[in-house]
Parts: C-alpha cells; sequence; structure tokens
C-alpha cells in the first residue's frame, strides 16, 4: 500500500524527538534506515566507530518499531544494497511509492548537498527540516556574528547561558558571579588515585557481535580495533553511562580537565560525546541536569560550569563556524603546511611517549579527550606543519564521536589554526614544557623535555621555536603570540640556529622519532 510520507533516518539522528518525525503520524509513514558503504567508506573510519553506528542504527530501529514506526532497514550486506543514500532512496521510493520525502538535515557539506538534490533527482517534494536538537539555529549564529570584527565563543556562550538560563540567577547575572572558572581546572591528576572514576563498559549483545564480526570482516584494514569495543549501543545504556558519570566522575571534571596520565585514558571526562553526537543523549536535557546537580550542593560550581560551557559553548560554537564558513572551509591553509601525517599517527609506534599513549589510546577505544586531542597530536602536527587536510582526516576516522560539522572546526580552526585566527585567538603551539607540567608522560620518555638541541631532546622543544621562527611574519602582529616573539627575539643567534637546524634534523627524520 502506498504510503503519505517516507522518512529517511541518517545514522547520527538516533533521537526519538527527531525534527522529521515531530507532528507526523506514524501510520502514515515508513522511516528508512540505511547502511550504505559510501558512509562506511568516506574516510577509513576506525572500526570501532562504523561498529558502534551500526549497532546503534540497529537498536534505534528495534526502539522506533517499538513506539508504532514502520521502517524500512537496510543492512550493510543486504546483496540489493546499492552503497549510497541516495541510490538507497530511489529504491525505496520504488518500494513504497510514497508521496512525498521528510528528512532532517545532515550534519555535513557533503550530504547536505545530496539532500538538497533530491527533489530534482526524484521529482517528489522534499522537506528538509532544521536540527532542532541544536540551541541556536543556523539563523541566530549568522545573527550573532554578523558584523562582529572578531568571533570569539565565551561572547556566543553568554548568550547560550541567557538563552536558556542555565547556570544563571534570577537577576539576570552568571551563577556564582562569573561566566567562566576555567583558571580553577588546570590541575594536574594525582596519579595511582584508587578512587579515579572508571567508566562502564557495557557488552556487546548478539547484535553488537554481529556487527563487529561483519566490520572485522569488510573493514579489516581501516584503523584501530574492535577489540576493546565497550560502548553502549541503546538509549538506555547511554543513560546509564550518564548517570555514572554526573555521580562519579563530574564533581572533579573540572579540576582535572587537563591533566593527563599514563593508562588512563578516560580520567574525570565524561566519554559522552558519542551518544550526544548520534542522538541517543540530548546534550540540552544534560546539562540542566548539571544545573541541577550544582544547585543541590552535590556539584561544585567550577565542574558544572566547565561541563556546560563545553556543550552549551564550544559545541553549539562549533556548529555555527562550521555552517557559517561554508563547504570551502576545509581548504585552508594559513600556514601553508604541507607535510605528510607521519605512520605513527596509524600505528602509534613511537618512542614520544605522549604521542605513543594519546595514539595508542586512540586506535584502542576510538577515543581520546580534549586536551590530548589538542596538546599532543594536534599540536605536534601543528609544529611539525603537517597539511591541516590529512590531519582533519585522521580525526574524522579515528575518533567515534567525529562528525565533520563538530570535527573540521576543532582541528582545522582550533587545533591547526588553518582559518588563521577566525575560530581561535592564537595557535594552541606549546613546548614540551607545558606537556609535562600537565601530565606524566615525560618521566617515562625516551627523550628529555629540560633539553632543547641535545640528540635525546623532546622534539617538542625545537620545533615550537622553529614554528614560531618560520610563521614570523604570520603570527609576530597577534598581541598574544607577543611574550613567545619577546623570548624568541632575546635569544643569541647561535642558540637560534641551533634550535633551528636540531628542528630541521627532527623535521627530516619525523617518522623515525
Ligand atoms: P568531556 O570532556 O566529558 O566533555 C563533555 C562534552 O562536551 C563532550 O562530550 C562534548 O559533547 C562536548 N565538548 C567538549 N569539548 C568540545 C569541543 N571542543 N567541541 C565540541 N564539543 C565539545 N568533539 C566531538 O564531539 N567530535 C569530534 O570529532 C571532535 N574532534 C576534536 C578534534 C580536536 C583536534 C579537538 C581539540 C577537539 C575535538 N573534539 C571533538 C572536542 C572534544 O575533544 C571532544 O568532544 C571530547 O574529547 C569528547 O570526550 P568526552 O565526551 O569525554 O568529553
Ligand atoms: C559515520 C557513518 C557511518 C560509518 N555509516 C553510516 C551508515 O552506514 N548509515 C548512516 O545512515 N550513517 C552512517 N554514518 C553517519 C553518516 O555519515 C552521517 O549521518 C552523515 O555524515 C550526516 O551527518
Ligand atoms: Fe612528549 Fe617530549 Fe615529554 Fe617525550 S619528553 S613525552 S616527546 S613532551
Amino acid at each position: 500500500m502506498a504510503i503519505k510520507t517516507l522518512i529517511p533516518v541518517l545514522g547520527d539522528q538516533l533521537s526519538l524527538n527527531l525534527s522529521s518525525l515531530d507532528g507526523m503520524e506514524p501510520k502514515d509513514c515508513v522511516l528508512l534506515m540505511m547502511e550504505v558503504q559510501d558512509e562506511t567508506e568516506y574516510v577509513r573510519h576506525h572500526k570501532a566507530k562504523i561498529a558502534y553506528i551500526l549497532s546503534a542504527m540497529r537498536h534505534h530501529a528495534a526502539r522506533l518499531e517499538d513506539k508504532g514506526w514502520t521502517v524500512d532497514y537496510i543492512k550493510f550486506d543486504d546483496p540489493d544494497n546499492n552503497g549510497s543514500f541516495s541510490g538507497e532512496l530511489a529504491r525505496a521510493i520504488e518500494r513504497h511509492g510514497p508521496e512525498c520525502i521528510r528528512v532532517t538535515e545532515a550534519g555535513e557539506w557533503r550530504v547536505r548537498e545530496m539532500l538538497e538534490n533530491w527533489e530534482d533527482q526524484f521529482g517528489l517534494p522534499v522537506t528538509i527540516c532544521p536540527d532542532t536538537r541544536f540551541l541556536a539555529t543556523h539563523q541566530e549564529f549568522e545573527e550573532w556574528a554578523e558584523g562582529k570584527k572578531q568571533l570569539r565563543m565565551e561572547f556566543f556562550y553568554r548568550e547560550m547561558r541567557r538563552k536558556t538560563g542555565i547556570l544563571m540567577e534570577e537577576d539576570g547575572e552568571p551563577a556564582g558571579g562569573q561566566w567562566n572558572y576555567d583558571q580553577e581546572n588546570r590541575k594536574p591528576a594525582p596519579g595511582g588515585d584508587l578512587l579515579m572514576p572508571r567508566p562502564i563498559r557495557f557488552r556487546p549483545d548478539n547484535v553488537t557481535q554481529d556487527v563487529i564480526a561483519m566490520v572485522n570482516e569488510r573493514f579489516g584494514d581501516h584503523p584501530g580495533t574492535n577489540e576493546n569495543f565497550h560502548f553502549a549501543v541503546t538509549h538506555e545504556e547511554a543513560m546509564r553511562a550518564r548517570r555514572q558519570f554526573l555521580d562519579e566522575a563530574l564533581p572533579c571534571f573540572g579540576d582535572y580537565q587537563d591533566a593527563m596520565l599514563r593508562g588512563e585514558p578516560f580520567l574525570w571526562h565524561s566519554m559522552l560525546s558519542p551518544y550526544i553526537n548520534s542522538g541517543l543523549l540530548d546534550p540540552v536535557e544534560l546539562c540542566r541536569d548539571v544545573d541541577s546537580l550544582y544547585r543541590d550542593g552535590k556539584v561544585p560550581l567550577n565542574s558544572a560550569e566547565g561541563f556546560i560551557r563545553q556543550i552549551i559553548g564550544w559545541r553549539e560554537y562549533m556548529r555555527g563556524i562550521y555552517w557559517r564558513e561554508g563547504p570551502d572551509y576545509v581548504e585552508r591553509n594559513f600556514f601553508e603546511a604541507e607535510r605528510d601525517l607521519p605512520g605513527f599517527y596509524y600505528d602509534g609506534e613511537t618512542d614520544m611517549e605522549c604521542l605513543s599513549q594519546a595514539i595508542g589510546q586512540t586506535l584502542d577505544h576510538a577515543y581520546a579527550h580534549h586536551i590530548q586531542r589538542l596538546m599532543i597530536t594536534g599540536n605536534f602536527a601543528m609544529l611539525a606543519g603537517i597539511d591541516p587536510k590529512q590531519v582533519h582526516a585522521w580525526y574524522l576516522e579515528v575518533y567515534a564521536d567525529a562528525y565533520e560539522w563538530v570535527e573540521l572546526p576543532n582541528v582545522l580552526g582550533m587545533s591547526q589554526f588553518g582559518d588563521g585566527g577566525l575560530l581561535a585567538s592564537k595557535p594552541y603551539a606549546s613546548s614540551g614544557n607545558y606537556i609535562d607540567k600537565m601530565s606524566d608522560y615525560c618521566g617515562a620518555c625516551c627523550y628529555n623535555v629540560k633539553t632543547k638541541t641535545e640528540d635525546d631532546s623532546c622534539p617538542f622543544n625545537s620545533l615550537y621555536w622553529d614554528f614560531l621562527a618560520r610563521n614570523e611574519d604570520k603570527l609576530s602582529g597577534n598581541s598574544r603570540m607577543a611574550l613567545a616573539y619577546r623570548n624568541w627575539d632575546n635569544k643569541e643567534t647561535r642558540e637560534k640556529i641551533s634550535l633551528r637546524a636540531k628542528a630541521r634534523a627532527v623535521l627530516d627524520s619525523l617518522n623515525e622519532l
């Protein structure tokens, strides 16, 4: 029997309150969910990322059916599967003869352009609904950004606080009198803390085991492993992970937000980003619960504010920048960096302990926390002058939470300064000193963090100074870089020459470090 509306539901749209479903009658609709090769292969996603998304999709289809929806689910190994969203939509139109298509907007320019083509391609009315799982609409972000000389997250974040009332007092002032408590959130973590929370590991059920077996067979040459697969794959499991984070880790989240410890991938972080980004968890509801925990005296303000800022501040801001800057944002390369990404990004085989830890756990868990992504893998790539497009592809591949709308601005804008300062006010460049302060990596490293130009000196040290020197014309006018350039200028010529010679030797042997 012909139905009125065919509703494609994409792999990062796993929410019951999806805008395309809003106001629709289940009996008039068929929901179409598609496991397709194009999506699994447009970059070489980590095996656990593919397994997570496909398993979460299969579980979500069952949940939708429980709620009365009819779901037409195309599995990856369906013999007629033709491998693309548009190709599968064409087949579904044949099967169901719908009067119209309705879909929630996509999270990536590549797919957005595909959806915008569908009306012409299929000769049916296509309604593209705004994604209401975000706080700021595209228009609101545009209006906020319009006419500003500089865009800064902090001011956008304050707007989001005012809009939601989260961590706001009745008189319109921020809770505790300050908007931001970041200065309290830079403590190194104590090693050997037996009370450190551990995220729940979810045992793969039959559905997940089937998906893992299929992924291991078909995507065996993709990065990473499924051996440690521990993701929640249902809304209920994600809610358990969320509860555990709120009860056990959130109180110390702020204090140790920037800390890094060997063998401890998760520390006091939430590990909730894959669930938030694919739709299993609602980000604003989560922030409201954190606000309540603060008001009930269960969570200190620096933790509550720090966590909420990441979500209603950074996450929303990144999305705004991604769509505002357009499909060419990915092409920006402020430093004209062209070197290839070293091979150790794909196997973790390097004597640099910090990179070995950050990359090793990324391959093991499809996860690294923010400071590892920014100050270890990102910082190194920028200092070494790696082509930002290759850096972007790597991040999009290896993290379970990576979708282009959030990954690209974080990588290209925040970590590589590829947009020349549109997103970040200065490059996040640092020598080994910062890493030593915030982690226990250097004590276990073959390299010496205290020296710069010896044979065994920490590569970050010479690369840092060389980065400043080779980009002086691009950066010296930035007032936030003034101190760094003063320090460079104060060095004797002999020291400058030997730092740059050491950096050249490091760059010439990147793959052997
Ligand atoms: P927590 O530390 O517990 O933070 C809580 C939540 O805040 C996260 O779950 C996430 O939803 C949000 N959040 C925190 N920081 C950011 C941010 N900068 N941008 C957007 N949301 C943020 N995040 C992604 O979701 N997908 C990505 O592909 C991604 N790529 C990144 C690449 C680089 C180079 C950098 C520096 C950061 C990237 N981030 C990305 C942001 C951040 O690192 C991850 O959101 C975070 O590490 C996820 O782990 P968590 O859930 O334990 O986060
Ligand atoms: C990332 C991903 C992968 C690996 N596989 C699928 C898939 O088979 N089917 C699907 O609907 N979505 C998948 N996704 C997520 C999509 O790439 C994502 O929904 C689009 O990029 C739009 O944001
Ligand atoms: Fe990393 Fe340098 Fe420290 Fe080694 S010494 S862990 S390379 S920062």
